[in-house]
């Protein structure tokens, strides 16, 4: 039909691929019995006189000894079979055989060892030694402080195999001061289970960091005067304690920037009241976050009069307030660590007078976050973390936006955490993330947080994340291949990962080649080759649920796991929908499209419970599944005789679900929505599917409650191929209106932004292009029975076969659905699709120059009937009192040449 000649090479390449749910160990993975410790410590050497744990020990406290590393270390050792922990002075040592474990170290038993002790590592650091004196086994685990021996305990953890317990010397120590996470996106905050569990995760990857800043926590910004309510403030509590003893500074914000009168003593108090009452329950470190406010607005008078105008202004207002904090509240307590803050400006390195006033004036200690250039950025590069540095001249703390989806309703983005020089340690003191609105998912990209925030030396993105993937999976193979399949569907994140699905993508990619020029039987093996990635998919959410670690992932993760699946079949379905085309099997192919049509219904009917997600439907390989179903849908439409229909594309992303698809539905009162100002060079194109002579063309763009939402300075251009554009019409109204010159032939019409809106988004209700050579087959419907409320005869003729006149009665005696040509057209099929489950019966005529004339029964979903000769029009004499009708379409197939 479509395929010329068969390229053998990739089809032959597209038969090897291997099914991604067959377990294939990847090269990061250690040999079975050796322990990847996560993240990798930053010496090991390994020994030769490891041992086997017995089923007691002895336990000798030393001088950084530390109840929770001491916990950690119980807990270890009994998942290891240890059933008795005897604890010992360091005179009563045994030196038979046996093990002993120095818990905050011994420096005698590390000499024994002839491993050098803890002096002169970094804070946080640790000496870990396992080896064997005289026959009797020795546990070192030495840390510099408590937490250092804390992290040991972590690190010994992961290092038992079973019983085995690996000769070893571990020299650690972390890169970076700061490492975790802040809780600052928009939408529902995380649950208080979430931030326990979140807590436990962050100090078994060493993490220190725990920032409590939940945009909708009203009493952390919109309220941030008010107290806590008793009940909050327990909860918070909790969460200190819990930080605590993971080794995680629990750090609270509060945002005063939407309300704050710098000036105003009583706005002081109630801030350091509400720091007070957080240190009361022992936090011991704070944040004032005043980014996403607009500092030119003053809250009062005074600080107008007092600070004047301007980001210089703000600056020097937010510095005394910072200031005052620092140097009355928190010197005054010698345990809390240096203030923090956000500064406004937050997303940029670039000299202004706001930077300039916080470089001058700031307290030095105070430290300052720094999200990377531009909020959500590709790539921060150690030359951006030094420029930083330098324009706030305080030391630097990064926020970094991933893998945080409050931006992103419907997204889980679940790629690699990419485009961090690792050169970028050296100038700041932190890297923490700020996560998604579901904790649990996070944990994938918090990972590699715990990397490059402890060895950036080495820290590889790809690497980290299938690391993280298996951590997820338990290590159980099939579970982190079918986790990799789930990540590639939720790539996209518009900027550390513009691409949808490359992997699913790739695939497709090599399918269309191999299967549009392909013959019949090369045709068959391109679609066996595809189908095991598509039955991945499907499975994929059942493998997940079954083996992931933590059951919070898979319930966090279910809308887009019950979408996941959705998708899949979809897909499967779609193959089989070619396969039932290549067999010229219609009524088969028909049963396929509606079953792709309704999974596709049910994914989109999918929501997750937390905003912003709650508003739409989960994003499963968006811009691949969706567009490889369209273009099965399109072979299968050109298959049936509809002609090609025109689409409609924007290049800026969509806002909720006013798809483009909406500027050519002939319906006013929807609209294509962007999710952003265009850009130059921004566009909403029409594709008209066919070279086309075309009129009239109108661009309505704007809405009530939105009546600026229009490209300001645009260009109207026209192409016969996509690439050679002539322009029209130049616009900067709503609406923009221009005729072709006559004979014009295209198939393209774009209307492009020549300059960038300074902040106004895109709606355009209507791209209306008038085509003028009659090559448009134009059908009405006419008839009955009458349709349902909501629908319409001509859903029958729309060329889309997703929709369908729905008869609102079942047929009389009379009744009949007439569908007439704009001309009489030489037509060699008749076609008539209905929905399975609302099958009606009737008769089949065709309207000629000799009259109406019958060509056969419609009984079933899908009717083509052969007819010659030149049609004007075609009915549908429906049998009275049968079911009442749903008719996706009437086709009437043109006789080719
Ligand atoms: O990034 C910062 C400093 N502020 C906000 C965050 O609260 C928000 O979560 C992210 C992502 O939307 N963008 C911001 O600008």
């Amino acid at each position: 039909m479509r395929r010329f000649g068969p390229p053998v090479a990739v089809v032959a390449a597209l038969a090897l691929a291997v099914n991604p749910l067959t377990p294939t160990a990847q090269a990061h993975e250690a040999a079975p019995g050796v322990a990847v410790v996560t993240p990798e410590p930053q010496q090991t050497t390994s020994r030769p006189d490891g041992f086997t744990l017995g089923r007691s020990v002895d336990l000798v406290r030393g001088p950084t000894t530390d109840p929770d590393a001491e916990r950690v270390l119980r807990a270890t050792l009994q998942r290891a079979g240890v059933g008795t922990v005897r604890v010992i002075d360091a005179a009563g040592a045994d030196s038979r055989p046996g093990v002993t474990i120095w818990l905050g170290g011994n420096d005698e038993v590390l000499d024994d060892l002839g491993v050098a002790d803890q002096t002169g590592l970094p804070a946080e650091g640790y000496v870990l030694a396992a080896g064997t004196h005289r026959s009797r086994h020795h546990l070192v685990l030495a840390g510099v402080d408590t937490d250092g021996t804390y992290y040991a305990a972590r690190t010994f953890d992961q290092l038992v195999q079973g019983r085995q317990v690996a000769g070893t010397e571990i020299r650690d120590w972390p890169t970076m001061r700061y490492r975790g996470s802040i809780e600052g996106f928009y939408g529902t905050p995380w649950s208080h289970a979430d931030r326990l569990d979140h807590l436990d995760y962050l100090g078994a990857h060493r993490m220190n960091t725990y920032e409590y800043a939940p945009k909708d926590d009203p009493y952390h910004r919109e309220q941030w005067r008010d107290p806590y309510p008793a009940g909050k403030l327990a909860e918070l509590g909790e969460l200190v304690n819990r930080a605590r003893s993971n080794k995680v500074d629990f750090t609270f914000a509060l945002s005063p920037g939407l309300s704050i009168c710098y000036t105003s003593d009583a706005d002081y108090q109630a801030l350091v009241a509400k720091f007070e009452a957080l240190y009361a329950l022992g936090a011991r470190s704070f944040n004032v976050p005043l980014d996403d406010i607009d500092y030119n607005t003053w809250h009062c008078d005074a600080d107008r009069a007092k600070y004047g105008t301007g980001g210089g202004a703000a600056g020097r207002a937010q510095s005394e307030l910072l200031n005052r904090i620092q140097r009355e509240w928190v010197v005054a307590k010698p345990d809390v660590a240096p203030l923090q803050m956000v500064p406004t400006e937050y997303y940029n390195v670039t000299e202004t007078p706001y930077k300039k006033a916080l470089r001058e004036q700031l307290d030095a200690a105070v430290f300052v976050h720094w999200t990377g250039i531009g909020v959500i950025p590709r790539t921060i590069t150690t030359a951006q973390a030094a420029q930083a540095k330098a324009v706030f001249g305080h030391d630097i703390l990064i926020w970094d936006n991933y893998p945080v989806n409050d931006y992103l309703a419907g997204r889980l983005p679940l790629a690699d955490y990419s485009g961090r020089e690792r050169g970028i340690a050296d100038q700041v003191v932190g890297v923490i993330s700020n996560p998604m609105n579901q904790a649990a998912v996070s944990k994938i990209a918090l990972s590699a947080f715990s990397e490059l925030g402890w060895k950036p030396a080495t820290y590889d993105e790809r690497a980290a994340w299938e690391r993280a993937l298996s951590e997820r999976a338990g290590g159980d193979l099939r579970t982190t291949a079918a986790l990799r399949v789930f990540a590639d569907l939720n790539t996209y994140d518009t900027t550390l990962h513009p691409e949808s699905a490359p992997e699913l993508a790739a695939r497709i990619d090599a399918f269309w080649t191999a299967y549009e020029g392909a013959a019949q039987d090369d045709a068959e093996s391109a679609i066996r080759a595809l189908r095991p990635y598509f039955q991945a998919v499907t499975r994929a959410p059942a493998q997940i649920r079954a083996g992931v670690v933590d059951p919070a992932f898979s319930d966090q993760a279910k809308a887009w796991l019950d979408a996941t699946v959705l998708w899949g079949q979809a897909l499967e379905e779609s193959l089989r929908l070619l396969e039932a085309l290549d067999q010229g099997d219609g009524a088969a192919a028909w049963g396929r499209r509606q079953q792709v049509d309704k999974l596709t219904q049910q994914a989109k009917a999918i929501r997750d419970v937390r905003a912003p997600h709650s508003g739409t439907y989960p994003r499963i390989g968006e811009g691949v599944v969706d567009v490889f179903l369209s273009r099965v849908g399109r072979l299968h439409d050109e298959w049936m005789g509809l002609l090609p229909r025109r689409t409609a594309t924007a290049s800026l992303p969509t806002y909720a679900e006013n798809v483009p698809a909406r500027m050519v539905d002939g319906d006013e009162s929807t609209f294509y929505w962007s999710n952003g100002a265009p850009g130059e060079n921004d566009e909403v194109r029409v594709d008209l599917g066919a070279l086309r002579e075309i009129g009239e063309i109108a661009v309505l763009m704007g809405k009530s409650g939105s009546p600026n939402d229009f490209v300001q300075s645009g260009a109207l251009e026209w192409s016969a191929d996509g690439a050679t554009w002539t322009e029209l019409a130049r616009g900067t109204t709503a609406e923009v209106r221009a005729t072709a010159p006559a004979g014009t032939k295209a198939r393209y019409v774009r209307y492009r932004a020549v300059a960038a809106n300074v902040a106004n988004w895109l709606v355009v209700r209507e791209f209306a292009v008038q085509v003028t050579d009659g090559s448009e087959l134009v059908l009405t419907a006419t008839g009955g029975p009458a349709p349902a409320e909501g629908s319409a005869l001509s859903r029958s003729v729309d060329g889309d076969v997703s929709t369908a006149y729905e008869a609102g009665a079942a047929p009389v005696d009379g009744d009949a659905l007439t569908v007439t040509a704009s001309a009489p057209t030489a037509v060699d099929r008749v076609t008539v699709l209905q929905r399975d489950g609302a099958v009606a019966a009737g008769r089949l005529d065709v309207h000629t120059a000799g009259g109406w004339r019958e060509i056969g029964a419609v009984r079933s979903a899908y009717t083509a009937l052969p007819v010659s000769g030149t049609v004007d029009a075609v009915r549908v004499r429906w049998t009275a009192g049968t079911t009442a009708p749903e008719v996706a379409e009437v086709i009437l197939h043109r006789t080719k040449g």
